[in-house]
């Protein structure tokens, strides 16, 4: 058998494999990629995100006993956003999810951010993919919900689940308004805590705020460390895949493939921006100096100056 071969018939080592050579990108990764593109789209994804330390990790570990207890399997990727130096959140959560290390049901898999800004979002389309195209029914995919790339990567979920607890400095500063917009599901974890019933109670006036439709969110306490409110996360997130109308392979597989290709143009014109030569940067911010063009108009000129050099995209469009 090819690797790839092993990779489709569910094995491990393949996997893990696959996902190293796709977070390295480059030519190998974009060819397994499209490879892989062909075998997916069956995987229900399931993104928790929140502030950091909110309990994600050991949220998820807690939950994934649970669905363990129904006999599923379950793969979980952890995508930690902070530098390659501190290394915490990883090797934390490979703690807090070590229970299930030995268990052939559970596949856990960290992915670091490396390299340049979105780099780490870059490779998370295809990695679903792979563990998708490896036979693994159910995703769950942390994130730290601290800012608009974090939002992003949760758009890949078919159900959204973001968690806060109390204490977490402001409460509720601690949730920015883009990430409660995305909620499927909110959780208020550490219910053993004093100030989590008031944590509640200002998500659910949060809540009603919002435009019609989204009352509809259920706001579950849950206490990781204590397993209590399991139950009702499981109920909520079931609860939610039985409403969503968005399940198909197709829809899935289309999701994707346009957030992957959103990502690609971003970093494409971050790094042409980076590239334009001093001169001709100088030269537009002497004009925005003198008022003789607005700041909006300048970062327009920039962009077409980024996009204009560029012989990639002309020959792009003169493909048929
Ligand atoms: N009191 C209490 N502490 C919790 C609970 N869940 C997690 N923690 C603790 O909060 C800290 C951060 O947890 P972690 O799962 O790493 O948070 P993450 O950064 O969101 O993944 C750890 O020390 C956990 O033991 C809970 O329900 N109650
Ligand atoms: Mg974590």
């Amino acid at each position: 058998m090819t690797a790839f071969e092993r990779l489709l018939a569910g094995e491990v080592s393949a996997l893990a494999r696959a996902i190293s050579l796709l977070e390295a990108g480059g030519d190998a990764s974009d060819a397994l990629a499209a490879r892989l593109r062909g075998h997916t789209g069956n995987a229900r994804v399931i993104g928790f995100t929140g502030p950091p330390g909110a309990g994600k990790s050991t949220l998820i570990s807690a939950y994934v006993a649970a669905l363990r207890a129904r006999g599923e399997r379950i793969a979980v990727l952890a995508v930690d956003p902070s530098s390659p130096l501190s290394g915490g959140a990883v090797l934390g959560d490979r703690t807090r999810m070590g229970e299930h290390s030995t268990d052939q049901g559970v596949f856990i898999r960290s992915v670091a951010a490396r390299g340049h800004l979105g780099g780490l979002a870059l490779s998370i389309p295809a990695i679903l993919d792979a563990v998708d195209a490896a036979g693994w029914p159910t995703i769950i995919l942390e994130t730290v919900g601290a800012g608009q790339s974090e939002t992003e990567i949760v758009e890949f979920a078919d159900v959204k689940v973001v968690l806060n607890a109390p204490g977490l400095g402001d409460d509720i500063q601690a949730i920015k308004a883009g990430i409660l917009e995305i909620a499927d599901v909110l959780v208020v974890n550490k219910s053993d805590l004093p100030l989590a019933e008031r944590t509640v109670r200002q998500l659910q006036a949060m809540l009603a705020l919002r435009s019609a439709g989204s009352q509809d969110v259920p706001v579950v306490m849950t206490s990781a460390t204590r397993l209590d409110g399991l139950d009702d996360l499981e109920q909520a997130v079931d609860n939610r895949f039985g409403l969503s109308a968005d399940l198909d392979a197709e829809r899935r597989r289309g999701r994707r493939l346009r957030g992957l290709l959103r990502r690609r143009a971003e970093a494409a014109i971050r790094d042409r921006l980076v590239a334009i030569a001093p001169d001709r940067m100088d030269a537009i911010c002497e004009r925005v100096h003198s008022n003789a063009v607005s700041i909006d108009g300048a970062a327009l000129e920039l962009a077409a100056l980024a996009l204009d050099g560029n012989e990639v995209a002309g020959a792009l469009l003169d493909e048929p």
